[in-house]
């Protein structure tokens, strides 16, 4: 049985030019494990706290080193429970999540290496308590992000993603050619249209001075030039509603609007008549709750209404939502819970439920963490989202599926 040797952590640079941490767990056989942390820009009120980056370093490689010194390596969910425990708050706020959550992923890393596997197989075995085949796997469908607005771009729109999804019956390198075909044709588009072509955090296009609709009309009419909507492509959003929500109220500059909530869930409605929306995440703030409810109720048969900052990749927000029927499918983030016994726990609920999972990056990223790919391949995630098919960061997710799906891992 590995033991835990040494944990050790360094400060690196995010794809925000913020600190974030490399944390590094070697066993006493040898393997090892080495992981970074993301962070978001819109966060949910209840994500687990992400400490500054000095602080973590300096807990991961005094506090919790010596805490974990010798332990049984490939007790995952032991070991997450010693973190969680000596954390001791319901947040996190005192180690942090992403102290905790680095060391909790490179450990597995780390145990992967050690039994040999690949840290999908890894993963899926402590999911599911057996071994999952490679001609068996499926994989997660990518949600590409290919317009930035909200906190993730310096632009006019007030929604914070625009995304296009490919049809979940292409295999991943055809699903991907999708998301490639389009992104270049958008910029084309844009290009002669006269707008800029700069890029937001996640990759997408930042065009300033453009409506909601304008902004669906532009990625539908660049999909449209190779691809049917509505068979082989269809289309998404992150609202990421609570970041223009104030006192009862959803202020749309850009459009001209001021809406309430049922104005707002009629917008949506209008929407969905004229595009091939199929998911839209953080529809209403997170304590916007009859909101949600209402238009769960009322468009949830043919729509995914996608639960991020409600939720938050923590089982007791996600059992409120369930027993309310807020929404019906649910984002994963590892960072905003702080281990993988506790993020897979989390899924498990949400998968018992049948609600469709979506694995995703954070705005703050780093080409050297795919993690979400494995994760997202391991428990049978229904969607990816790791933004536009370009930046280091958020291409190096996408490459993770296609180096497993090639057979090479
Ligand atoms: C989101 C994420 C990722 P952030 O809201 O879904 O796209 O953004 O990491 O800034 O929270
Ligand atoms: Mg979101």
């Amino acid at each position: 049985m590995p033991k835990i040797k040494s944990i050790t952590c360094h400060k690196v640079i995010d794809s925000r030019a913020e600190w974030t941490i490399e944390t590094h767990v070697k066993l006493d056989d040898g393997s090892f494990g080495i992981q970074t942390i993301p962070e978001g820009a819109s966060k949910g009120e209840n994500e687990a706290v992400s400490l500054p980056a000095d602080k973590a370093v300096s807990i991961v490689s005094t506090a919790i080193n010596d805490a974990l010194h010798e332990e049984d390596a490939l007790d995952q969910s032991k070991i997450d429970q010693m973190l969680i425990d000596i954390d001791g708050t319901d947040n996190k706020r005192h180690l942090g999540a992403n102290s905790t959550l680095s060391v909790s992923l490179a450990l597995a890393k780390a145990c992967a290496m050690s039994e040999k596997l690949e840290l999908w197989e890894y993963i899926a075995l402590l999911y599911r308590g057996k071994k999952l085949a490679h001609k068996n796997l499926h994989y997660p469908t990518p949600v590409f992000n290919i317009i930035n607005g909200g906190k993730h771009a310096h632009n006019n729109l007030s929604f914070q993603e625009f995304m296009v999804i490919p049809s979940k019956n292409l295999a991943i390198d055809k699903a991907l050619e999708v998301g490639i075909t389009i992104y270049h044709t958008l910029k084309d588009d844009l290009i002669a249209k006269n707008f800029d072509v700069d890029v937001g955090d996640e990759g997408g296009f930042a065009p300033n001075n453009l409506t909601v609709e304008q902004a669906l009309s532009l990625i539908r009419q660049a999909a449209s030039k190779s691809f049917k909507p509505g068979e082989d492509v269809f289309f998404g959003m992150d609202v990421a509603a609570e970041s223009f929500y104030k006192l009862g109220e959803y202020t749309i500059p850009e459009e001209s609007k001021k809406l309430n909530t049922e104005q707002l869930a009629n917008y949506y409605t209008q929407l969905l008549k004229k595009f091939e929306l199929i998911y839209i995440e953080d529809p209403f703030y997170e304590r916007d709750l009859l909101g949600w409810q209402n238009f769960n109720s009322s468009v949830g048969n043919k729509l995914m209404v996608v639960a991020d900052d409600l939720v938050v990749t923590n089982a007791k927000y996600l059992q409120g939502a369930l027993d309310e029927k807020l929404a019906n499918a649910v984002i994963v983030k590892p960072n905003q819970i702080g281990t993988l016994t506790e993020t897979l726990n989390f899924v498990k609920i949400a998968q018992q439920a049948k609600l469709s999972i979506i694995v995703s990056h954070r705005s703050g990223d780093t080409a050297e963490d795919t993690f979400i790919a494995d994760l997202g391949i391991a428990v049978g995630a229904d969607f990816m989202k790791a933004g536009a098919p370009v930046r280091g960061e958020r291409v190096a997710k996408y490459n993770r599926l296609l180096e497993i799906y090639s057979g090479e891992s």
